[in-house]
């Protein structure tokens, strides 16, 4: 039942480390290297393994607790011939943890772990534990080994999210504290020479105050006694590849990481920001949304909402939208246009999820570089809806000629109403139409049809979190968003 878990989270099945150092290298598959966060202070645990010798079920309590840095004190008391050398490594998969806590069983070790703020999985770093809107603040994970055995060496491979960190604490009851520290997104491998330090059970202690963190596997180099039933396997990966005398001929495609939860600008190829939020009123201010003269409204919110736009380049939006068009009712994932699809928010080249120009490409000209990469118009959509909307205009019930945006429980009638009349509005050459097939290069509509729909679907709280976050990248809202009752006064 395991195995078929553990399969999960290898990036590469490590030959058997027999003969070999537990040295696995520390940098990611993408090429970052990353530092060995070896124990700088390894005496740590010398003076605590005096304590080891008061437990009941060793035959080997006359160690010499304060010498154990010789790295010989457990085989003096104890010959090779009665102990076997067994590693134990696991790498974390996708269904071993549950939020609740719980124990698992793996390669001959039952793990007991508490409950997590948020539980996660990502390919590449491991499992998650906690994520930022939910941090994680301390989390266990022990095991038993049901006998005393030697630690020879420890390796946990641990990183936190993008830009964050995280401390570990790594202890047995009967030594204490072997080592602890802090650990961040470039720092992969907790590295310890544990230099045969007794030990019944074995206990990693995570928290983190505001980041998600990641635990890809544990490696433990350990002697057992002969007469153990202990069984360890070792299935760990070997992280980063190519240093450890493989061939790197086995070396997988990486997924994209998923990164639910953890949706802000400027981490985890999610864009930066270019302006502060503004408020509706502040943005607008001047503008008198009660007058009846359309024409003259339009004109003033035209110039208002191109005067100190952002022009973006059509290749960057994806990384924006990723934030713009993060869902409101579940956090963490990419709400996508016409169905309500939840998708993972990380870029994948459209394999997920596309870019949907709501007012189709082929019915705009003029100024393209501008309004191709317009944010208001772009929709984050799944990849297998878009292809069926192609450069239709909106109308209700679909035909050759026309979409019809409601394929799903969500209502996205007014939303793309309101994109239309935004474009409409600031890009003065293209008109929202009764029939929008005459001038199809300009036109879009149909005009009657997204009127109604602006007043039978009113403004979600996604579509105005989507007007504020678009802001941030582009500097103009979307006034049909922050006042839905003037596409009447303008276009009727
Ligand atoms: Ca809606």
């Amino acid at each position: 039942m395991n195995k078929k878990k553990l399969t999960a989270g290898l990036v590469l099945v490590a030959a058997l480390l027999s003969g070999c150092d537990i040295s696995l290298v520390g940098s990611t598959p993408g090429g970052t290297n990353t530092s060995h966060v070896t124990n700088s202070d390894s005496t740590a645990h010398e003076s605590n393994s005096v304590e080891s010798s008061t437990s009941a079920t060793d035959s080997t309590t006359e160690t010499s607790g304060s010498d154990t840095s010789s790295n010989t004190s457990g085989s003096e008391v104890n010959p090779d011939s009665d102990y076997k050398e067994q590693t134990y490594g696991y790498a974390f998969g996708k269904e071993d943890l549950n939020k609740n806590g719980g124990t698992f069983v793996a390669n001959g070790l039952t793990w007991k772990y508490d409950a997590m703020s948020y539980a996660g999985f990502d390919t590449d770093r491991g499992f998650q534990i906690g994520s930022s809107k939910n941090p994680q603040k301390s989390w266990n994970l022990s095991t038993d080994f049901g006998t005393e055995v030697h630690v020879k060496s420890i390796s946990v491979a641990l990183e936190t999210g993008k830009g964050g960190s995280a401390s570990y604490q790594i202890k047995t009851t009967s030594s204490g504290i072997i080592d602890e520290g802090t650990f961040s997104d470039s720092q992969k491998i907790v590295s310890i020479d544990a230099n045969d330090i007794e030990a019944e059970d074995f206990t990693l202690t995570l928290s983190a105050d505001a980041k998600a963190m990641y635990l890809k596997q544990i490696v433990l180099k350990l002697d057992i006694p002969s007469d153990s039933d202990l069984a360890l396997k070792d299935t760990s990966s070997e992280i980063g590849g190519g240093e450890q005398g493989g061939d790197g001929e086995e070396e997988n495609p990486i997924d994209p990481p998923i990164t639910d939860g953890d949706i802000i600008p400027g981490k985890n190829g999610v864009a930066e920001t270019s302006f502060s939020p503004i408020e509706p009123e502040v943005y607008y201010s001047g503008i008198d949304f009660t007058q009846k003269d359309g024409d003259i409204l339009k004109e003033e919110l035209s110039q208002r909402i191109n005067d100190g736009a952002k022009t973006i380049d059509y290749k960057k939006t994806s990384a924006m939208l990723i934030y713009t068009d993060e869902s409101v009712e579940n956090p963490g994932k990419i709400y996508g246009t016409y169905d309500g699809s939840l998708m993972k928010p990380v870029w994948d080249s459209g394999k997920t999820w596309n870019k949907e120009h709501t007012w189709p490409r082929s019915r705009f000209e003029g100024d393209n570089n501008v309004v191709d990469g317009d944010l208001h118009n772009l929709r984050a959509a799944n990849s297998r809806i878009n292809s069926g909307r192609g450069n239709k205009y909106f109308d209700e019930k679909g035909s050759e000629e026309s979409y019809y945006p409601n394929e799903a429980e969500e209502d996205f009638r007014g939303d793309v109403a309101r994109i239309c009349f935004y474009m409409a509005t600031r890009y003065t050459d293209l008109r929202l139409s009764e029939r929008p097939n005459e001038n199809l290069s300009v036109s879009m509509g149909k005009l009657s049809t997204l009127l109604r729909w602006n007043e039978e679907d009113p403004v979600s709280k996604f579509e105005e979190q989507r007007n504020d976050r678009i802001y941030c990248y582009q500097g103009n809202r979307n006034p049909f968003i922050d006042h839905p009752e003037i596409a009447d006064t303008i276009f009727a």
